[in-house]
C-alpha cells in the first residue's frame, strides 16, 4: 500500500446511499431487494442511473457491443487500467448486493481518489457486465464472457431468453448496444468486491474473504416428452407421465449431492408441466438442472449420473428427453499474488481474513481469463442470497470498500507491489 495513500478511506454513508438510490428501481415492495432481470426496462433504468454517476464523476465511458459498461479514470500513464466492477442485473428474487456492491464501491473508490486529488500511475476502470445472472439468458456471466473472447459476439447476440426474446434485440431496444470492440482490451488486473451469498465468514466471525477460486457451473434443460391424456379416464398403467418423471429427477438431485457430499450442490429451479392443467396428465415437463463442484472430475461424474438416471427414469414411463447445455464453466483459480494481495491488504487494514473458494460464478472468473485476477467477500446475513432479505451489514461494506479502494491502488502505484498484465 502507498505509504502517501495508506490513510485514505471510503465514505460509507455515501456508499450506502448509491446502494439504496439503485435498488428504487425495480424494488421488491415491502423487502429491501430489487428485480432487474437483464436487459429489461428496469435493468436498462438501473444502467442508465449508473452511467449519469460515472459520468458525473468525469469518467470516460464506454459501451461494447454486448453492452458492458466500462467507465475509466486516467492515470499518470495510458496503459491497461486496474479494472473493478461486477454487475448490476438481478434475479427476480435480488437483494441489493449481490452485483450492485462491486461496481457502487468501485465509484466510491473513485470518488475516494479524486477528492485526495490523486492521480493513479495506472488508469482505474469501473466496469459492470451484462447479463451476469444468466437468469433470463444463459449462460451466466455473459457479458464478461463476450469481452473475454470467450464466445462471439453474434453468437450472444442470438441467445433466446426464457420469455423467447434474442439479447440482441433487447439490447437495441433499451440502446445499449454499444459501439466499443469484443474481446475487450484486457486490464492489468481485475478485482471483484463481491457479497459472500453463503454462510462461511458470518459463521466464523471474519469480514473479509480473500478469494481463491470459483467453483465449476454445470446448466442443463431437460425436455421430457409424454403423452397427455386425460386425468380419470387414464388407467395409470397406460401412463406416460413426464411429470412423474420430473419429480422422480428432482428427489434425485438431492440424493446426488447428499451421496457426493460438500462442496456438490445441485438444485432444479425452474420447473414447467405443459399444458399445465389440473385434469390432463402433462404431455411434457421442463426443467433446468444446476450442478457445482470445486473439483471438475467429480462434477464430471455427478453429471454423468445424473444424464444415467434420466434416461432409465424416462424409458421405465415410457417418455423422451431431450438435455440443453445452457452453461458448463470448469473450476478456476485466481492469481495468487493478487489473492496475497487482498489477504495482506485486509490484515494492514485490520480486519479478519480468510481464504476461501467461492460458490456462486461471478464475471471476475472470466477476467481471469486474460489478467491477473481475485476477489474481495464480505459476509451475508444468514448466508442469504438470490432472496430480498439480503443483507450486509454497513461496518463489513465499509471494510470491503476499503480493501477494495487500496487493493486497486497498490496495483495501480507502478511500483513493485503492482503485479499484473504488462503496459501497453
Ligand atoms: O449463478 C450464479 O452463481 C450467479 O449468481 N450468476
Ligand atoms: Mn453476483
Ligand atoms: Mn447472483
Amino acid at each position: 500500500m502507498p505509504a502517501s495513500t495508506a490513510a485514505l478511506r471510503v465514505d460509507i454513508d455515501r456508499l450506502i446511499g448509491r446502494l439504496a438510490a439503485l435498488a428504487e428501481i425495480g424494488a421488491i415492495e415491502g423487502t429491501e431487494g430489487c428485480a432487474r432481470l437483464a436487459l429489461t426496462d428496469e435493468d436498462k433504468a438501473g444502467r442508465d442511473l449508473v452511467v449519469t454517476w460515472m459520468r458525473d464523476l468525469g469518467m470516460d465511458v464506454v459501451i461494447d457491443g454486448i453492452g458492458n459498461v466500462i467507465a475509466t479514470l486516467a492515470g499518470t500513464i495510458d496503459g491497461p487500467p486496474v479494472m473493478c466492477g461486477s454487475h448490476i442485473d438481478t434475479v427476480r428474487t435480488g437483494g441489493r448486493y449481490d452485483g450492485n456492491l462491486g461496481v457502487l464501491a468501485g465509484l466510491e473508490v473513485i470518488e475516494t481518489v479524486q477528492a485526495a486529488g490523486i492521480t493513479p500511475y495506472r488508469p482505474l476502470a469501473v466496469a459492470f457486465f451484462t447479463d451476469e445472472e444468466g437468469a433470463r439468458f444463459a449462460p451466466d456471466m455473459l457479458g464478461s464472457l463476450v469481452y473475454v473472447g470467450g464466445m462471439p459476439l453474434e453468437e450472444a447476440l442470438d441467445i433466446e431468453g426464457i420469455d423467447g426474446v434474442r439479447v440482441g434485440e433487447e439490447l437495441e431496444r433499451i440502446d445499449y448496444a454499444g459501439a466499443a470492440p469484443v474481446p475487450g482490451r484486457a486490464p492489468h488486473a481485475f478485482v471483484e468486491l463481491h457479497v459472500e451469498q453463503g454462510p462461511v465468514l458470518e459463521a466464523e466471525g471474519i469480514t473479509i474473504g480473500a478469494v481463491e477460486s470459483v467453483q465449476g457451473i454445470s446448466w442443463q434443460e431437460l425436455t421430457i416428452t409424454g403423452q397427455s391424456n386425460h386425468a380419470g379416464t387414464t388407467p395409470i398403467a397406460m401412463r406416460r407421465d413426464p411429470g412423474l418423471v420430473a419429480a422422480r429427477v428432482i428427489a434425485f438431485a438431492r440424493e446426488l449431492a447428499d451421496r457426493v457430499g460438500h462442496p456438490q450442490v445441485a438444485t432444479v429451479g425452474a420447473l414447467a408441466l405443459a399444458p399445465n392443467l389440473v385434469n390432463v396428465v402433462p404431455a411434457s415437463a421442463t426443467l433446468t438442472v444446476d450442478l457445482r463442484n470445486t473439483d471438475e472430475d467429480v462434477l464430471q461424474k455427478a453429471e454423468a449420473e445424473l444424464a444415467a438416471f434420466v434416461a432409465e427414469t424416462a424409458a421405465a414411463e415410457g417418455c423422451t428427453v431431450e438435455s440443453r447445455t445452457l452453461a458448463r464453466f470448469e473450476p478456476v483459480i485466481f492469481a495468487p499474488a493478487v489473492v496475497d494481495r487482498v489477504e495482506r491488504t485486509a490484515a494492514s487494514l485490520g480486519h479478519s481474513v480468510r481464504r476461501m473458494p467461492s460458490g456462486a460464478g461471478h464475471d471476475a472468473q472470466m477476467l481471469a481469463r486474460v489478467c491477473p485476477t481475485a476477489m474481495v467477500f464480505t459476509p451475508s446475513k444468514d448466508g442469504l442470497s438470490h432472496n430480498p432479505a439480503e443483507y450486509t451489514s454497513p461496518a463489513d461494506l465499509e471494510a470491503g470498500a476499503n480493501v477494495l479502494l487500496h487493493v486497486m491502488l497498490t496495483l495501480a502505484s507502478g511500483d513493485g507491489d503492482d503485479q499484473g498484465n504488462a503496459d501497453g
